[in-house]
């Protein structure tokens, strides 16, 4: 196992180190960036008055919109002519959101991710198969110069083409694969339809995210493949893949690469900060970033943090799997759930496939959601591929009392045979809100 120093860091050590980048962060953005500037002298806040890292609350917070109204370069603290890349992140309207890197800032980013390839198992010399798609996401490139930096043989698959993507794991022999979960388990389905054995691959660990994902898809993976699956964290806004990571040693939680990231988590509400372990919404201050650097970022992703050791030995805090977005909750009559929490339930029934889709409808005034979700093979067979068969009605009323005494919600579900709802080659569209075409009746 590898460690960085800075992983093992005292708390002590590792707060005397943010605070110094904080302040040279905060000196940065009021010199460089007007948005801020002004956003500091409203509240009277100068960087000289950083004294401590308790002062960050002094600092505003920076929000999507913020990085939408200066579409598409205004947020940078250097000249876009000084930067080497950019990559965006596609919005679910209107134009996507921008962020640039200098030279250095590829470098730290390249660092933090061959970090958390190693804290994941990957080692020197391991070969990388990785599925994340290239392009403005971050996904592909983050992963790509990670992995090159920590002298491991990349592989620059790109998402998409899974017969493709099994035929190179098949020859190339990896160790690692990295991808969206969902996508990497629609190769292990593929494979399978192929007459092909997933867990007889060359892959031993797995490095998934760019999507929520529940426990269970994790144990769905690991199965499937006979690999170690670890959580990746991160948002373009931020760096990138890499912001976090959870080890291969503990699986429990991610680690934060805090002498690059401030993290705090705020209750979205009162924007105040959350007692440590408890949920609310993840905020991140980059510490070392020059072109574009963020202060007090809301992710919008819900999770707690925790400054417990962790079994592997780093000190860094670790934060827990994303619950979901603030804006992804699912409030059914007056009850809020995630969609990930949804998919914990679903994926513990042995009769279901880890395929589904949560679609939103109004019916007059109320909301109305409808779970789409696919059967196993064996039990498709089972029913002789007839899902008007009694033991099907009976499956969904137990899927309807599961959600029901655990989540306190009544959804109606739909089953549909193996293989039927759409797959995703990159983040799975897990819910689709058609609350805004014609009201039900
Ligand atoms: O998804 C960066 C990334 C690439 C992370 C590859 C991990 C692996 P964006 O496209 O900007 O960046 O989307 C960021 O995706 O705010 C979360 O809502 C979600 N997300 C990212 N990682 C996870 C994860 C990349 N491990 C948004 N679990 C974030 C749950 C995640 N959600």
């Amino acid at each position: 196992m590898i460690l960085h120093r800075i992983e093992t860091a005292s708390r002590a050590e590792m707060e005397a180190l943010q605070l110094e980048r904080l302040q040279q962060t905060v000196k940065r953005v009021y010199e460089h960036v007007p948005f801020y500037r002004q956003k500091l002298d409203e509240n009277g806040v100068k960087p000289e008055h950083i004294r401590t890292l308790d002062d960050v609350k002094k600092l505003p917070f920076t929000t999507k919109k913020d990085l939408r109204d200066h579409y598409p370069f205004g947020m940078l603290a250097v000249r876009i002519q000084d930067c080497i890349r950019v990559h965006a992140s596609s919005g679910t309207s209107g134009k996507p959101t921008v962020v640039a890197y200098t030279k250095n800032d590829i470098d730290h980013w390249a660092d933090v991710v061959a970090r958390a390839i190693t804290i994941a198992g990957g080692e020197p010399g391991h070969i990388v198969h990785n599925a994340y798609g290239y392009g403005l996401f971050t996904g592909g490139l983050g992963l790509h110069y990670g992995s090159e930096r920590l002298g491991a043989v990349t592989v620059p698959v790109s998402g998409g083409n899974t017969d493709r993507q099994i035929m190179i794991i098949e020859d190339f022999q990896p160790d690692i694969i990295c991808g969206t979960p969902s996508y990497v388990l629609n190769i292990a389905e593929r494979m399978k339809e192929l007459g092909k054995d997933p867990r007889k691959t060359s892959l031993k660990y797995g490095i998934f995210g760019a999507e929520p994902w529940s426990e269970e898809m994790r144990r769905a993976l690991e199965e499937e493949f006979a690999i170690k699956a670890c959580d990746i964290y991160g948002l373009s806004e931020v760096i990138g893949p890499g912001v976090a990571m959870e080890c291969h040693e503990a699986q429990n939680g991610l680690h934060v690469a805090e002498d690059h990231f401030f993290v705090e988590v705020i209750n979205p509400k009162t924007l105040e900060p959350v007692e440590e372990g408890e949920e609310g919404e993840l905020v991140f201050t980059s510490l070392t970033k020059e072109a574009f650097p963020v202060i007090r970022y809301r992710t919008g992703d819900v999770a707690s943090i925790t400054k417990e050791r962790c079994i592997c030995g780093r000190t860094t805090i670790r934060m827990s799997r994303i619950k979901g977005r603030v804006d992804d909750m699912l409030i059914i009559r007056g009850v809020n759930v995630f969609p990930s929490e949804i998919e914990h339930h679903l994926l513990t029934v042995p009769e279901l496939a880890p395929h589904y889709q949560l679609h939103l409808f109004r019916k007059g005034t109320l909301d109305v959601v409808e779970l789409q979700v696919e059967v196993c093979d064996r039990f498709y067979q089972e029913v002789g591929g007839n899902l008007h068969d009694e033991r099907v009605h009976s499956l969904v009323k137990e899927i309807q009392y599961l959600l029901k005494t655990n989540l306190l919600v009544s959804i109606d579900v739909h089953v549909h045979p193996p293989r039927s709802l759409p797959r995703s080659e990159g983040k799975a569209v897990r819910v689709v809100d058609r609350r805004k075409e014609k009201a039900l009746l």
